[in-house]
């Protein structure tokens, strides 16, 4: 059967029954619907708080009386009963510029819909935030134009505190205003983590104050780089939608653009079959002189004053070191790495990646942060502190992903994982299905490791992305991740999730998205 319009009338499913439009998405953890309906004037609506003169709040509420007007010819139903306004009363009011979302923020809110009271409640602005965006799918057109909202009550909160998105802004550069739309998208689906990997060999566009010429040389050009007004600009467009910012300078691999100004960070590679040296890089190595030099206390000295600008700049306890990818042809062909290894009476290269891991994450921990890397060094056999957050990427045909966890967290660290969730890999037809159907406890039955996984991470790696097909690869198929990382692991069915899912895209075209259709059918009167 096909479906309908995502607007208005009703949707049919295939089994008969019609899924009602105004269906949240991710689904709430505790959703009493009922088929008594109720109109509002969306131009008159009021959204009310508690909060006077928290900038979250006011924020959000502007915000969501703009997306509230689905269409501005629209009317009420006068044969219903109008509600003219949202009270919202939130527990705890924390709030300012120096205030930021944080790992252990409660999300959670209630929501109650009835001609007697509309009331939106929480503990935090945060819940707030999630409340209101709730509020705002609830509310859908009839194909006569006419404002309808279900009677609900909605008691929700997330079934994991990371809820996060990775975008790489080196191989290819990402705008100020695409980056906004990603944060716009990411707060509709309760996403809470912007993971910035902000730089990579190809390029460096962080703007350096302590080494400027990091981003002189290492940016692409003067125009593929972003000003200090930029970070701060992001960072706070973030913190009004809920969403934390973590910044990943990745090391010691991947920092081939960092050599362009500072090459004596760079372990020079010596050359395979002749004497080479150390400016005769012929060894066959995939992109050569890329891996940061571990013996030398200058590396150490440059990322020590490298960090505290990082953490200056991002208000988040947590930053990403990185650390993957550290293959060991370099050091191997250098006979300096060599003797040095010697004197510390290292035998195996992996205890130099340890050392240069124990340095850095020494280097961070002092200055007060919390570290995610990813998952490589410990696949490596290196030992970090007991409290790494661990990112899971790796699954693949010598093993899977729930191989990795498992492995991970048996060794006692947190895990997010990322593996099923690359979403700049693409196939034709619905592969947001096997996004959504990856389950993040199939790893194992025992609850203790279960509790070991902090939630996880959709990622974009941009060797083919930028900004003109981001929005259009990231959502939908994003948000079937976020689903999977707010939502009871009970929801977990394809079928019903598909209309629901059909709506919620053709919502993100109606704000401004330009997200990609994932059913045969139509928008209503909202083509792109
Ligand atoms: N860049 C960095 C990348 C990748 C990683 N790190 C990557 C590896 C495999 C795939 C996609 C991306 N491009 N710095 C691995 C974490 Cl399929």
């Amino acid at each position: 059967m096909k479906a309908k319009s995502c607007r208005g009338g009703p949707v049919m499913k295939s089994n008969g029954f019609v899924a009602a439009p105004g269906a949240p998405w991710p689904m709430p953890g505790h959703w009493q619907n009922s088929t008594d309906l109720m109109t509002l004037d969306p131009h008159t609506f009021d959204i009310v708080s508690n909060a006077n003169g928290c900038d979250v709040i006011e924020n959000g509420i502007l915000r969501y009386k703009r997306l509230l007007v689905l269409d501005p010819d629209g009317v009420i139903d006068p044969d219903l009963t109008t509600i003219s306004r949202l009270a919202m009363t939130i527990e705890n009011v924390t709030c300012g510029h120096d205030y930021y979302p944080h790992g252990d923020m409660d999300e959670s809110y209630t929501l109650t819909l009835s001609p007697d009271s509309c009331t939106l409640h929480s503990n935090t602005i945060w819940g707030a935030l999630k409340g209101l965006e709730t509020f705002s799918q609830l509310l859908y057109l009839t194909d006569d134009k006419k404002y309808h909202i279900n009677q609900t009550i909605i008691d929700d909160s997330p079934r994991f505190s990371h809820r996060g998105l990775m975008i790489d802004t080196a191989r290819h550069f990402l705008s100020v205003d695409v980056i906004i739309s990603i944060l716009d998208a990411m707060s509709w689906d309760k996403f809470n983590v912007l993971h910035w990997h902000v730089v990579d060999d190809q390029s460096f566009p962080y703007p350096s104050r302590t080494y400027p010429n990091l981003t002189y040389k290492g940016a692409y050009t003067p125009y593929h780089q972003y000003s200090r007004d930029n970070v701060s600009t992001i960072i706070n467009e973030a913190r009004l939608r809920g969403i934390r910012v973590i910044p990943e300078f990745d090391t010691p691999g991947h920092t081939w653009s960092w050599g362009l100004a500072y090459p004596e960070l760079i372990t020079p590679c010596w050359g395979e079959g002749d004497e080479g040296g150390p400016n005769k890089p012929n060894y066959p190595l995939h992109g050569e002189r890329e891996i940061l030099n571990p013996m030398n206390e200058f590396t150490y000295q440059f990322l020590d004053r490298l960090y505290q600008e990082i953490v200056d700049d991002f208000p988040d306890q947590f930053v990403h070191l990185g650390m993957d990818e550290v293959y060991y042809a370099c050091w191997m062909s250098n006979p300096n790495i060599s003797d040095w290894m010697k004197t510390m009476n290292f035998t195996e290269y992996y205890q130099v990646e340890q050392y240069y891991s124990q340095r850095l994450v020494d280097i961070v921990n002092n200055k007060g942060s919390y570290y995610i890397i990813w998952q490589d060094p410990i696949g490596n056999g290196v030992q970090v502190n007991e409290n790494t957050l661990v990112q899971i990427w790796k699954g693949d045909d010598e093993q899977s992903w729930q191989q990795y966890m498992s492995e991970v967290t048996s060794l006692g660290y947190d895990a997010i994982l990322s593996s099923p969730w690359y979403l700049n890999l693409i196939s034709y037809g619905e592969d947001w299905k096997t996004y959504y159907l990856e389950e993040p406890y199939s790893f194992t039955n025992d609850t203790k490791l279960w509790s070991k996984v902090k939630g996880g991470e959709a990622c974009i790696w941009a060797e083919y992305v930028d900004g003109t097909n981001i929005l259009s690869r990231l959502w939908p198929r994003a948000s079937a991740v976020a689903e999977r990382l707010w939502s009871n692991q009970t929801v977990n069915n394809v079928n019903d999730a598909q209309y629901r899912l059909d709506q919620h895209r053709c919502r993100m075209v109606r704000r401004g998205i330009p997200a990609q259709p994932i059913l045969n059918g139509y928008c209503g009167d909202y083509e792109w």
